[in-house]
C-alpha cells in the first residue's frame, strides 16, 4: 500500500488525454488534478464537502478535491428530493455543496453552493496520508428512519481497493467501464477511485446502457445484476464484450440464468462480489479462481467472516447451515455519524460487523448469500431502500391513513417497491408515487401502489409483510 490514497495520480503509470471520461467528456490525469486543485483551495479547512453527484466530470473533480484537501466528501444523489437532500446536508453538517454549472440553481438548504468548473486550474495540495481521516460520509438506508451517514476512512478505501486489485488482477493496463450512479460505494469508490489508485483509464458511460457498454471497448466492466440482465438480453452488445478481460457483478444477487447467458454470449463467466456501504467489498470470486454461479466466492485478503445463529451460537461452514454473516477486515467503516445507537446494534461485543445478510459458507470457503434477515431492507436495481423511509414519506400525504412497503420479486430489478396504502381521502397511486419521488430520491418511489381497506396485522399490531408478498 502506498502512503497516499490516490497513488495513480502522480503520473507513475503515465497519462493520456482521456484518462478519465464521464458521459463523453474526457480529462487527462493532469487536467483532473489541476481542476481538483482549484476546488481544493476553495474548500480548505471545511468540515465536509457535499457533492451533488450528477454523472459528469464535475463530480469526479469535486470528489478528488475533497480527498486532496482532507475534507470528508458527502455524496448527494442528483435526484434527491428536497426532504432527503436537506436531511443529508443538515445531518452531515456540510457547509458547502459542490455542483456542476447546470445545477447552480439547486436549493442548498443553508449550505453555500460551489460551482465546479472542470476547465479551472490550480496547484493540487499534497494529499494527506492514506492511513488517517474520514474520506466519505455515505448516506444509506436502514430498515426504518432517515438514511444514516456511514463514516468511511481513507484507510478503509485504500485497503478495500487493494483487496479488489488482488482478487480481480486489476492493474494499470485495465480500462474500467461502467455507468453506475456516483453516490455509492460501487460507482464512486470502486468505480472512480479504483482507477485513481490502481491506475488505468476510466470510461463512465453516463448511464449503464448495453449499447454504451459495447461501444466503450474496456477490459474491466462493472454492473449491478439489472445491468447484466439487460445486456444479456441484447445479444449484439453482449457479444462486443467478448474482447474484455473481466466482467464483475455486485450490489445484489446475480441470478444464475443471467450468469449463464452472459458467459455464453461473452465467453466470460462473470466474477460476483459481495459488500455493503458499511464494509466496502469483503467477499468475491477471483479472476484467477473458480467463478461459481450463485456464489460470491471467498473473503478478500485480510477479511474474516463467520456465520452466527439466532441465539448468537456459531453456525458451521458446512455448505448447508444458514446463519447471519458477520465480517471483520481493514475495509470496514468507522461507524455511523452521530448514531451510537446504530453502532451498538451493528457491531458485536468482539468487534465484528453484523451484515444483516443470511448466508451459507461451504467447506471450501465459498460463500452464498441466501437473502436479507429483514424484509424491510429492499434492493431494487441494486439500490438499497428502507421500507420505513418510504412508508414515512407516504404517511406525510394528507390522504394516507396507513401504509406498508415491501420489495416484491421482479425479473428485471430483483425486487420492486410495492406500497400497500389505506387511503383516508381521494388519492391515486400515481399521485402517491409522484409525492414520494418529490421528497426522497426518485429510485425510492414505489413502482406499484395498491389501495386497500386495511393492512394485515398480527396480535401485536405489526404488519404481516410476508402475507402481503404472497401471490
Ligand atoms: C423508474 N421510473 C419510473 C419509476 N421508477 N416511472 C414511474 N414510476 C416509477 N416508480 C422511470 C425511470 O425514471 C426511467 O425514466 C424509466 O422509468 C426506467 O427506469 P428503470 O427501469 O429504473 O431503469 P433505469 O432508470 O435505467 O434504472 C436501472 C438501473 C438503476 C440503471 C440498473 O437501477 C441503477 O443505476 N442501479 C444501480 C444502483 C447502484 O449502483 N447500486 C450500488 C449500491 P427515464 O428513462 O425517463 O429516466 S450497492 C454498493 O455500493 C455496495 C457496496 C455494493 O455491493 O456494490
Ligand atoms: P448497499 O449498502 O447499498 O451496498 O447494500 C448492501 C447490501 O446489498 C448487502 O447487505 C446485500 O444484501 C446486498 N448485496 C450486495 N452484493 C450482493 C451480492 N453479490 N449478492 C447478494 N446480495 C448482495
Amino acid at each position: 500500500m502506498g502512503t497516499v490514497l490516490l497513488t495513480a495520480l502522480d503520473g507513475r503509470f503515465g497519462d493520456s488525454a482521456d484518462a478519465v471520461a464521464v458521459d463523453g467528456v474526457a480529462l487527462s490525469r493532469e487536467q483532473l488534478l489541476g481542476a481538483a486543485g482549484a476546488v481544493a483551495a476553495r474548500i480548505a479547512g471545511a468540515p465536509a464537502l457535499a457533492v451533488l453527484t450528477r454523472p459528469g466530470v464535475e463530480t469526479v473533480v469535486a470528489t478528488l478535491a475533497g480527498l486532496l484537501a482532507g475534507v470528508p466528501v458527502v455524496p448527494v444523489p442528483p435526484d434527491a428530493g428536497p426532504k432527503e437532500r436537506e436531511h443529508i446536508l443538515r445531518d452531515s453538517g456540510a457547509p458547502l455543496l459542490a455542483v456542476a454549472a447546470r445545477d447552480r440553481d439547486t436549493a442548498a438548504h443553508g449550505a453555500r453552493l460551489l460551482t465546479v468548473d472542470p476547465a479551472e486550474r490550480g496547484a493540487a495540495p499534497d494529499e494527506p496520508a492514506a492511513d488517517g481521516g474520514t474520506a466519505f460520509v455515505l448516506y444509506t438506508s436502514g430498515t426504518t428512519g432517515a438514511p444514516k451517514g456511514v463514516l468511511i476512512s481513507r484507510r478503509a478505501v485504500a485497503a478495500g481497493l487493494d483487496g479488489l486489485a488482488d482478487a480481480w488482477s486489476w492493474t494499470p493496463d485495465d480500462t474500467l467501464v461502467h455507468g453506475l450512479p456516483l453516490f455509492h460505494v460501487h460507482g464512486l469508490i470502486l468505480g472512480v477511485l479504483g482507477p485513481l489508485r490502481i491506475g488505468g483509464r476510466l470510461v463512465h458511460t453516463g448511464r449503464p446502457a448495453p449499447q454504451a457498454y459495447a461501444a466503450a471497448g474496456g477490459s474491466l466492466y462493472f454492473g449491478v445484476p439489472t445491468v447484466w440482465s439487460r445486456l444479456a438480453a441484447d445479444e449484439v452488445s453482449a457479444k462486443a464484450l467478448s474482447a474484455a478481460r473481466l466482467l464483475v457483478s455486485g450490489s445484489a444477487p446475480l441470478p444464475v440464468p443471467v450468469f449463464e447467458r452472459l458467459a455464453a454470449l461473452t465467453g466470460h463467466a462473470p466474477v460476483e462480489r459481495y459488500g455493503m456501504t458499511e464494509t466496502l467489498i469483503t467477499v468475491s470470486t477471483r479472476a484467477d479462481g473458480e467463478r461459481r454461479p450463485g456464489s460470491v466466492g471467498l473473503p478478500l485478503a485480510g477479511v474474516r467472516t463467520r456465520l452466527v445463529g439466532d441465539g448468537g451460537n456459531p453456525v458451521p461452514a458446512d455448505g448447508e447451515s444458514v446463519g447471519e454473516l458477520q465480517v471483520l477486515g481493514p475495509m470496514l467503516c468507522d461507524g455511523y455519524l452521530g448514531r451510537p445507537d446504530a453502532d451498538a446494534e451493528s457491531w458485536t461485543a468482539d468487534g465484528w460487523f453484523r451484515t444483516g445478510d443470511v448466508a451459507v459458507i461451504g467447506p471450501d470457503g465459498f460463500h452464498r448469500i441466501v437473502g436479507r434477515a429483514s424484509v424491510d431492507l429492499i434492493k431494487s436495481g441494486g439500490f438499497r431502500v428502507g421500507a420505513g423511509e418510504v412508508e414515512a414519506a407516504l404517511r406525510d400525504h394528507p390522504a394516507v391513513a396507513d401504509a406498508a412497503v415491501v420489495g416484491a420479486p421482479d425479473a428485471d430489478l430483483g425486487q420492486v417497491i410495492v406500497a400497500y396504502v389505506v387511503p383516508e381521502g381521494p388519492v391515486t397511486g400515481g399521485q402517491l408515487t409522484a409525492f414520494v419521488a418529490e421528497r426522497l430520491s426518485v429510485h425510492k418511489r414505489p413502482r406499484r401502489v395498491v389501495l386497500v381497506d386495511e393492512l394485515p396485522r398480527n396480535a401485536m399490531g405489526k404488519v404481516l409483510k410476508k402475507q402481503l408478498l404472497e401471490p
